[in-house]
């Protein structure tokens, strides 16, 4: 196995379906690392904690986290199991970045962003980082989120550990869309 195929896969249990390898996560998203581990290698994954503590230092995004305690591990966002991660909201900055494709412009243009399967929407601090978030499904489309006004008028945000934003969703008037006029204020 790859670094990189490991990580997708602890991305896959720590995020979506602990049950595939007969885990669950606690309220906060933490397992044991020793449990992790041991379900690991009953399920033919052979990390050991040294790999572990590897793939989790060197992950491109840095995904994963581990406690202060050395004993637990968990994802830092993109759940679609339901975790209360713990992070306080916070004041974002007056523009944020979606990347996205032009196949889901006339959806977003509808009804917003929406987290989908996810617990939150995903949003940039820049725009070189949508674009990478983007490209990951075509041609990237950068859309532009009026986060200043969505915090002032309520709407929530959290700042991960790894600079991703996340809120709930952001309804279609907070959003510049490439190919509408519609950007309201
Ligand atoms: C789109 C990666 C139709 C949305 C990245 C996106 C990110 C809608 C897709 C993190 C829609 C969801 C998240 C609506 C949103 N109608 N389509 N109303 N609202 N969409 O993967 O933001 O590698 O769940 O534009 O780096 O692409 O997982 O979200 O294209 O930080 O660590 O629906 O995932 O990080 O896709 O990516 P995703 P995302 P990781």
């Amino acid at each position: 196995m790859t670094d990189k195929q490991d990580s997708k896969f602890l991305s896959l249990v720590l995020r979506h379906k602990p049950e595939v390898i007969g885990i669950r996560l606690d309220r906060n998203g933490w397992v044991c690392i020793n449990d992790l581990l041991t379900a690991l290698e009953g399920h033919g994954r052979d990390l050991d904690l040294d790999r572990l503590q590897h793939i989790v230092a060197t992950n491109d995004k840095k995904r994963f986290e581990i406690s202060a305690d050395g004993n637990r591990i968990r994802a830092r966002q993109g759940h679609s199991v339901e975790v209360e991660l713990g992070y306080e909201p916070a004041e974002p900055p007056a523009r944020l970045f979606h990347g996205t494709v032009a196949k889901y412009l006339s959806s977003i243009r509808a009804e917003g962003l929406t987290p989908g399967s996810r617990n939150h929407v995903h949003l940039s601090p820049d725009e070189k980082t949508a674009i990478a978030v983007g490209a990951r499904r075509g041609k990237p489309i950068i859309l532009i989120i009026d986060s200043q006004h969505m915090h002032d008028n309520g709407h929530l945000f959290y700042l991960t550990d790894n600079n991703v934003w996340l809120t709930g969703r952001v309804p279609a008037q907070y959003l510049s869309i490439p190919g509408s006029d519609q950007y309201h204020c």
